[in-house]
């Protein structure tokens, strides 16, 4: 791919293939940003490769083609939020847009002509690895396939959240989730009630507020707001990128090097945090003039306990007359209204949850059977833990891609992405030239991992800046937080570690 060429596809051209092979060496369950960094890292080893793909929805895209709320925007910088071997010289702001990115993906899957390995409407519905054979049995929804290896990167933010909240089934009115956002509704003159305040709901609430005749948001906890330093790319920008690609390669090393510095703050020095949060205190006092919904909207931990959200009008869109801030869990729903914690009723025509989604309970893990004849949700008990955020003992040959602690709050997912790809790159180049035909971490190496992870967390401003959130499981550990810099990430997955894995090799179709 040159990078004079565009890499924004308007539709998608994935060639129609609707039949499964009976067997593949590497299954990739999932074609968004994860899928298509393995897919991608794999035949650049050997464009060979006996590599495919399933996808349970019609297209390429992953969160970026089901998130379609108004506004939704990427907020990680545009530079680093895109693969490093597919750059785009036509990003049109700082902070990339959704249809942007999902463009960008179809783009990426069309110019490197990865459709042909990608079936389309094609779910995971169950895995069991098969010691006997060496493989996994795969059932989709569109028939059996075996697999030597099988990559999991069905992503950690697909499945959304919804609480259980009593008396939501005698609603009458529209119910829907911001990642499903329902566009068939006319919003206009509507009473909508928003539940939660993450950073999907910054991003939609003041695309929506002009159409409501009134909006109701229910806040649990305030998060510490700070503003988008968001701008178009100038024309000269982007010719700049076109014409001389090392230029826009040293913008996205110089704000991955700048993105780093945040770490030490937020993973190794936490007591400077409280400075940085002058910067949201001043955001907060700008934007909102009634002292009431400002006290409201101050948080009670350190800033970057919870992701910081980015945003210009978010804060100054709680302190309209048409909106109300509940302070409160929304704790049921009647037939036509929404009640807060106090027993207070709010009547509305339609309730939208920006509640989030399931990191620490992935459904896969539910689909997954390992050596034991558990699955991997049975396995991990409601607290994920893997090595090197790839692999898990007792799951010979499985890849998980953005696997246990390898989220961040700093810098950009896609750049995990590609280091878990070379790991697996590593592994399966490792596999084919020892003759090996399946590994296995072993529980040694990834309870030594995991102890190293913990207790890099200890300190960090994820694990003791006061607050709760989706980082943390249900008894405070930390199953979803990357401790440190992504550089060390990256040197810890350049090459596959065989000596912490148990390796199996045939001979003469034995075991040896
Ligand atoms: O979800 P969240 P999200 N009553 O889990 C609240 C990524 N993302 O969809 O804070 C009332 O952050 C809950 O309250 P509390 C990003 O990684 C990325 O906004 O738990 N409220 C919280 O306010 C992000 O972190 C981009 O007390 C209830 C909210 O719901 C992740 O997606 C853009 C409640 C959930 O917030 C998830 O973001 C957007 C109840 N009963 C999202 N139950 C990028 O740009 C829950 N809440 C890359």
């Amino acid at each position: 791919m040159t990078s004079t060429q565009s890499i924004l596809a308007e539709e998608s051209t994935l060639p129609e293939k609707s039949t499964l092979p009976k067997s593949v060496h590497v299954l990739v369950v999932g074609a968004g940003f994860a899928g298509i960094a393995a897919v991608s890292r794999i035949l650049q080893d050997d464009p060979d490769a006996d590599v495919l793909v399933i996808e349970r929805a019609h297209d390429v895209g992953g969160t970026w083609r089901d998130n379609t709320y108004p506004g939704c925007a990427c907020d990680v910088p545009t530079s680093l939020y895109s693969f490093s071997f597919a750059p785009s010289p036509e990003w049109s702001h700082t902070f990339a847009r959704q249809p942007e990115i999902y463009r960008y993906l179809r783009g990426v899957v069309d110019k490197s002509g990865l459709g042909s390995r990608i079936i389309t409407d094609c779910s995971l519905d169950a895995a069991r690895w098969d010691a006997a054979q060496n493989l996994w049995l795969v059932e989709t929804s569109k028939g059996i396939v075996h697999a030597d290896v099988l990559v999991a990167a069905t992503g950690a933010l697909s499945t959304p959240k919804l609480p259980d909240v009593a008396g939501l089934e005698k609603f009458t009115g529209t119910v829907f989730h911001s990642a499903t956002w329902d566009h068939e509704q006319d919003l206009t003159g509507r009473r909508i009630a928003v539940i939660g305040t993450g950073a999907s709901a910054v991003q939609f609430v003041p695309e929506i507020v002009d159409r409501a005749e009134r909006l109701t948001v229910f806040q649990r906890t305030p998060a510490w707001v700070i503003p988008r330093l968001d701008r178009t790319l100038s024309k000269v920008e982007r010719t700049l990128y076109r014409k001389f690609p090392a230029v826009q390669k040293a913008v996205r090393g110089t704000i991955y090097s700048y993105r780093e510095l945040y770490v030490t703050a937020l993973a190794h020095n936490p007591w400077v945090l409280p400075a940085v949060s002058v910067v949201a205190k001043a955001h907060l006092r700008r934007q909102v003039k009634n002292p009431r919904t400002r006290a409201a909207l101050t948080p009670d931990f350190t800033i970057g306990c919870k992701r910081m959200l980015l945003s210009n009008d978010w804060l100054s869109t709680l302190d309209r007359p048409d909106v109300d801030l509940v302070t409160s869990a929304l704790t049921s729903v009647t037939e036509d209204s929404v009640v807060d914690a106090a027993g207070n009723s709010y009547p509305v025509d339609t309730i939208i949850f920006a509640t989030g989604f399931t990191p620490t309970e992935p459904p896969v893990s539910h689909a997954l059977t390992g050596l034991d004849g558990r699955t991997l949700a049975e396995h991990w008990d409601g607290s994920p833990n893997a090595f090197r955020g790839t692999t898990v003992h007792g799951f010979p040959n499985l890849f998980l891609m953005y696997g246990p602690n390898t989220n961040l709050g700093h810098s950009s997912i896609v750049y995990m992405l590609e280091s878990q790809a070379n790991y697996l790159a590593s592994a399966l180049e490792q596999m084919r030239e020892g003759g090996i035909v399946s590994v296995e971490v072993t529980e040694a190496a990834q309870r030594q991992y995991n102890s190293w992870i913990h207790d890099s967390l200890a300190g960090t401003v994820w694990n003791s800046g006061g607050c709760s959130s989706w980082y943390l499981d249900a008894e405070g550990r930390n199953p979803v937080m990357w401790p440190t810099y992504t550089f060390t990430f990256r040197n810890s997955t350049r090459t596959f570690d065989a000596n912490d894995y148990v390796s199996t090799k045939l001979r003469k179709g034995v075991r040896v």
